[in-house]
C-alpha cells in the first residue's frame, strides 16, 4: 500500500487516511494537515492528493471524458474538461473507496453529469458513455494524432478531415505544418511517446547539474513537472534552474545549451527570452500570458539521451554521446529544419533520416526554464504543478484572497502590493493554504 514518496521515502495510504479520520473526527489542529478532506466546498489546493489513491477505476472513466471533451471544445471551451478533472480530483483525496454515490453528497465540485457516470459505474460496473468514447474511432484518431509534439486537437481535427489514420499517413505527407515541433515530432514520434522514466531524468539531472555548476558555482538545479510529485514516468522532463545572486542567471542558458551541444545531447528545440515586466504581475491572467505559460526565459525541446540512462547504474558525468553535435549553425541553438529537405544543423541529417538511423539513444522531451531567484519559489510552485493544482490555486487566490498567484510572484489587490516568498512554504503560508509536499498535488 506504498501510496507516494516523500523526500524518496514511501509513506503508507493508512498514515493519510490516520490523519483524515482525525481530522473527521475533529481531534487533529494540526494547520500544516487541517483542510486536506474532500469536505464540503474545500479546493483542491486545500486537499492532499496522492498519485495512488483509492478510486482509480472511477478516476480513469472521468479522466477519459475529460480527455475528449479538450479535444472536442479545443480552447474554446475549457469548462465541460475542467468539470470532470474538478470531480476526479475530488475522488482522487478521498480516504476510501466509493461505493455508494450518496457518500458524494454534499460535494461542491461534483457536477450532474459526473455523479451519473460515477453512479453507472458504481452500479453497472461501467459507464456506457466512456465505453462508447474509447470505441469511437474519432476519439481514437484524435488522441493518436494529438500524441505528436506540437499538434493540438485543431491540427488533429485537420488530418483526420483528410482521411488520415495512421501517424504514417502524416509521416509519408508533404503537405505537413513547417513548425519544427511537428516536424520533429512525426520524425520520433515512437521515442517521444515512450514514458520518460524517473531514472533518465535522475541522469540527466546529474548532467545539467554539472555542466551548468561549471559555469556558474552555485547554481540551483531542480527537477520540476510529474517527476518531482513522485512519478516515476512522464511525458518530459523539467528542470527549473536559479541563482540566490540575482542576475547572475543571466546568460547562462545559452551557455549551458551549447555545453550540451559539445557533449551531444541536444536534437532539436528553442529558445525563449525572458519577457517579464512587473506589470504582469496584475494583470489578467489570460491577457497577460497569450497563450505562453509563463515570461520566464526557457528551452524547449527535444534531447538525445543515451539509452543506458534508462539503467540505474550510468555514471552520467562520463557520458558523451558518439556522434557529439557540430558547433550550432547561428549560435540561437534554435534547429527548426524542414523535416524531409533541409538538412537539421546538428548532424547533418534530416530529423526523419536521423531517426532511421542506428543509434544508442533516445529523443526525449525536456524543458529548461530559468527563474530569477525573486521568483524562484512561486515558479517553483508553478513548475511542480498540478496542472490542475495551479489552476485552482489562481481561481481560490483570485475568489478567496483577492490575490493573483502566477509562477512569477503574488499580487494582493487589497493591499495593492506584490508579496515576495522566500520558500515553497511562505507561499503556502501567504496564501493561507496548508503546506503540502509535491507528491501531495497530484490532482
Ligand atoms: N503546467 C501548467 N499549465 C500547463 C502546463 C504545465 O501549470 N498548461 C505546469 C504544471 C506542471 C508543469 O508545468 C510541467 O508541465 P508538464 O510537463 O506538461 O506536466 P507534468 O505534470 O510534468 O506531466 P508529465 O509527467 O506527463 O510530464
Ligand atoms: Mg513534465
Amino acid at each position: 500500500l506504498t501510496a507516494c514518496l516523500k523526500n524518496g521515502r514511501p509513506v503508507e495510504i493508512e498514515e493519510s487516511q490516520r490523519i483524515r479520520q482525525k481530522q473527521l473526527e475533529g481531534l487533529e489542529t494540526d494547520t500544516d494537515t487541517a483542510g486536506s478532506i474532500a469536505a464540503p466546498n474545500t479546493w483542491a489546493c486545500q486537499r492532499i492528493t496522492c498519485l495512488q489513491h483509492h478510486n482509480p477505476k472511477l478516476t480513469t472513466a472521468l479522466e477519459v471524458l475529460e480527455k475528449h471533451a479538450q479535444l472536442r471544445d479545443g480552447n474554446s471551451d475549457y469548462s465541460r474538461a475542467l468539470a470532470f478533472r474538478k470531480a476526479s480530483c475530488v475522488l482522487k483525496s478521498l480516504p476510501h473507496t466509493l461505493t455508494d454515490i450518496h457518500q458524494l453528497r454534499g460535494l461542491k465540485d461534483i457536477g450532474n453529469h459526473s455523479a451519473q457516470v460515477i453512479e453507472d459505474i458504481l452500479e453497472e460496473g461501467f459507464s456506457n458513455e466512456v465505453e462508447e468514447i474509447l470505441n469511437d474511432p474519432w476519439f481514437i484518431k484524435m488522441k493518436l494524432f494529438s500524441s505528436v509534439f506540437g499538434v493540438g486537437s485543431a491540427i488533429a481535427l485537420k488530418w483526420i478531415e483528410r482521411g488520415w489514420e495512421k501517424i504514417e499517413d502524416a509521416q509519408n505527407s508533404n503537405d505537413i505544418t513547417s513548425d519544427w515541433r511537428v516536424q520533429w515530432g512525426l520524425a520520433f514520434h515512437d521515442d517521444l511517446t515512450s514514458p520518460v522514466l524517473r531514472q533518465e531524468a535522475d541522469n540527466l539531472l546529474e548532467v545539467i547539474r554539472e555542466e551548468a555548476t561549471k559555469l556558474l558555482p552555485g547554481v540551483i538545479v531542480e527537477i520540476v513537472g510529474g517527476f518531482r510529485r513522485g512519478k516515476m514516468s512522464g511525458h518530459d522532463a523539467d528542470f527549473l534552474l536559479t541563482h540566490p545572486d540575482e542576475g547572475s542567471e543571466i546568460g547562462l542558458l545559452p551557455q549551458l545549451l551549447q555545453r550540451l551541444q559539445k557533449r551531444g545531447f541536444l536534437l532539436a528545440g528553442q529558445a525563449e527570452k525572458n519577457s517579464f515586466t512587473p506589470g504582469v504581475l496584475k494583470k489578467d491572467f489570460k491577457l497577460s500570458m497569450k497563450g505562453q505559460l509563463d515570461h520566464f526565459e526557457k528551452w524547449i525541446g527535444i534531447m538525445k539521451l543515451p539509452k543506458s540512462f534508462k539503467d540505474k547504474h550510468t555514471d552520467p558525468s562520463s557520458i558523451i554521446m558518439p556522434t557529439p553535435g557540430s558547433d550550432p549553425i547561428d549560435g540561437s541553438l534554435d534547429y527548426q529544419p524542414s523535416r524531409k529537405k533541409a538538412k537539421c544543423g546538428i548532424s547533418g541529417l534530416s530529423p526523419w533520416e536521423l531517426s532511421r538511423t542506428e543509434r544508442a539513444w533516445c529523443a526525449r522531451r525536456v524543458d529548461l526554464i530559468i527563474s530569477p531567484f525573486s521568483q524562484y519559489y512561486y515558479g517553483l510552485v508553478g513548475w511542480t504543478g498540478s496542472k490542475h493544482f495551479n489552476r485552482d490555486l489562481r481561481t481560490y487566490s483570485q475568489k478567496v484572497l483577492n490575490m493573483k498567484v502566477t509562477s512569477h510572484g503574488l499580487f494582493d489587490f487589497t493591499k495593492n502590493q506584490s508579496i515576495p516568498a522566500h520558500s515553497e512554504k511562505e507561499v503556502f503560508d501567504i496564501l493561507k493554504l496548508p503546506y503540502h509536499e509535491p507528491w501531495q498535488r497530484n490532482c
